[in-house]
């Protein structure tokens, strides 16, 4: 007869090793909690298909907040609701990867409704565990979209009133009316057939992300006899009894046979499909620059900001297009208010020697501030060392900080004399190149006659860059 070997599946960690804490046998889960028989049953799953070690789980907010402690996986924690957007990227950077995005019902159908159902829309070829347990467990025991009519929680102590609250949202019937999923099945955790149907079910939605088939959606009916205030043998009989009844337990949608397997085209764009893309081709060849240019480049993380109308953004633009120019690696994105003018606008802009990781620039080393609110906003952000051009046309203080370098440069009034006012972005990018001499600031003069639309405006533009970098001559030189 063949012994039966009882041990923890290799997806789990050996210890659980928590922060602050010596290492521990268990979970920090409740007694009775529906999350740690998930845990296992996923980690079961991954171990048996040999994929754990090409896997990462997305631990959402909630009780399962912690599930990076447990699973022996790459493991990344989403703010709330957004797991299934991580999932996404994680899933198109990493096409290999086997991603499972592991979410609560106030998660996964509150506050990340919309999220669910556009990666879900999309297709995206990730597994999606959704952990019904009618309640917001970790913050106290709140009603979630999940709660059911007449349900006690904390906010709804006489019960869930239809008229108060409407009805409880069935997201797997929701999920299954999208074309693209390939799988959607509701299970429960309360008896051992309950348990086996769960586990075939997840293995299931990740064999099919193995095979490329799309997106899997399982929702577990679970206990949180903790939130629910009864125990733990009670907490399978109420799911039994009041769950089941309104969320049947059964397949929604399975089309995991007729489905080809499908993978996004990952290729690398060639820069001159990029330049095309940009309206830039004019460009032509991709310019020689020496290898040391590219070598010691210090990485250069600018927030450009003011008034909407001051051409802030493209100004941004122009920055990131030169660089490219120069064989750097560029990112680019803007931030604005709803006013066509006279908003607050900013972008970030980095320009770097490698690959970008994150296009937002939160602690920039270089600040430009065309207006007085810019400076308020960003002053603190700039890392010790930086470099703070202000436009002392408009701004009417100094610079506070004592650890950074600052230009303070009359843009808006330099570029009036040239009767463009709204070349006061070109004056301040030729004072910028001028001054660190990071990037010939001739570059600069390839770039602006494609970059700027209005072409009886390009001389102009061109002078105001030339302007810039005689007022560093004069007042700044080095
Ligand atoms: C943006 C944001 N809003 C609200 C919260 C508070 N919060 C933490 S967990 C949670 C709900 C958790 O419920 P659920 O997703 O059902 O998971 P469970 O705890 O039941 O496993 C909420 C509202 C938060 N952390 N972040
Ligand atoms: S509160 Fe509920 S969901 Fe959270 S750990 Fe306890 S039993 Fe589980």
């Amino acid at each position: 007869m063949k012994a039966a070997v009882l041990e923890k599946p290799k997806a789990f960690y050996d210890k659980f090793e928590r922060k602050g804490k010596t290492q521990q046998e268990t979970t920090h889960y409740c007694p009775g909690c529906g999350h740690g028989n998930l845990h296992k049953i996923i980690t079961e799953a991954l171990s048996e298909f040999g994929v754990d070690d090409r896997s990462i789980i997305v631990s959402p907010v909630g009780c399962s907040v912690f599930a990076y402690y447990y699973f022996d996986t790459g493991n990344i924690q989403a703010a709330h609701g957004r797991a299934p957007a991580v999932a996404t990227g994680l899933k198109r950077s990493n096409p290999e990867s086997i991603v499972i995005s592991y979410q609560g019902d106030g998660d996964l159908a509150a506050i990340g409704g919309d999220e669910i159902l556009q990666a879900a829309n999309r297709g995206e070829n990730m597994t999606v565990i959704f952990v019904n347990n009618a309640i917001y467990g970790m913050t106290g025991g709140q009603m979630a979209p999940t709660t059911l009519v007449g349900q006690k929680t904390t906010t709804s102590p006489y019960g869930r009133k239809i008229e108060n609250e409407g009805y409880p949202i069935r997201m797997s019937e929701i999920i299954a009316t999208l074309e693209a999923p390939v799988y959607v099945e509701r299970t429960a955790l309360v008896d051992f057939k309950t348990i086996n149907h769960t586990k075939r079910a997840i293995r299931k939605a990740i064999k099919n992300q193995i095979d490329k088939k799309g997106f899997s959606f399982v929702e577990v009916l679970a206990p949180c006899p903790t939130g629910w205030k009864i125990t733990p043998v009670d907490s399978q009989k109420w799911i039994q009894q009041h769950m089941m009844p309104y969320f049947p337990v059964q397949a929604f949608k399975d089309v995991s046979d007729q489905r080809e397997s499908m993978e996004i085209e990952q290729r690398d764009y060639s820069d001159q499909e990029v330049l095309d893309v940009l309206g830039l081709s004019q460009l032509g060849e991709k310019k020689q620059v020496p290898a040391s240019f590219i070598e010691n480049f210090p990485t250069q993380f600018m927030k450009i900001a003011g008034f909407g109308g001051q051409g802030v953004l493209s100004a941004g633009v122009v920055m990131a297009a030169c660089a490219m120019n120069e064989n750097l690696e560029v990112t680019w994105i803007p931030s604005y208010g709803p006013e066509m003018r006279g908003g607050t606008a900013n972008c970030s802009v980095i320009l770097s020697n490698s690959r970008i990781g994150s296009p937002l620039t939160t602690n920039p080393n270089v600040l430009i501030v065309m207006n007085g609110p810019s400076l308020d906003a960003f002053e603190d952000d700039v890392q010790p060392n930086g470099l703070i051009i202000v436009n002392t046309s408009i701004v009417d203080r100094r610079v506070k900080r004592d650890d950074v370098d600052v230009l303070y440069i009359p843009l808006t009034e330099i570029a009036s004399g040239l009767g463009l006012t709204a070349a006061a972005n070109m004056v301040c990018l030729g004072a910028y190149l001028e001054y660190t001499k990071l990037i010939d600031y001739k570059s600069l003069f390839e770039i602006v006659p494609l970059a700027i639309k209005k072409k009886h405006l390009v001389d102009t533009n061109l002078k105001a860059i030339k302007e810039g970098v005689k007022y560093i001559r004069e007042n700044y030189s080095r």
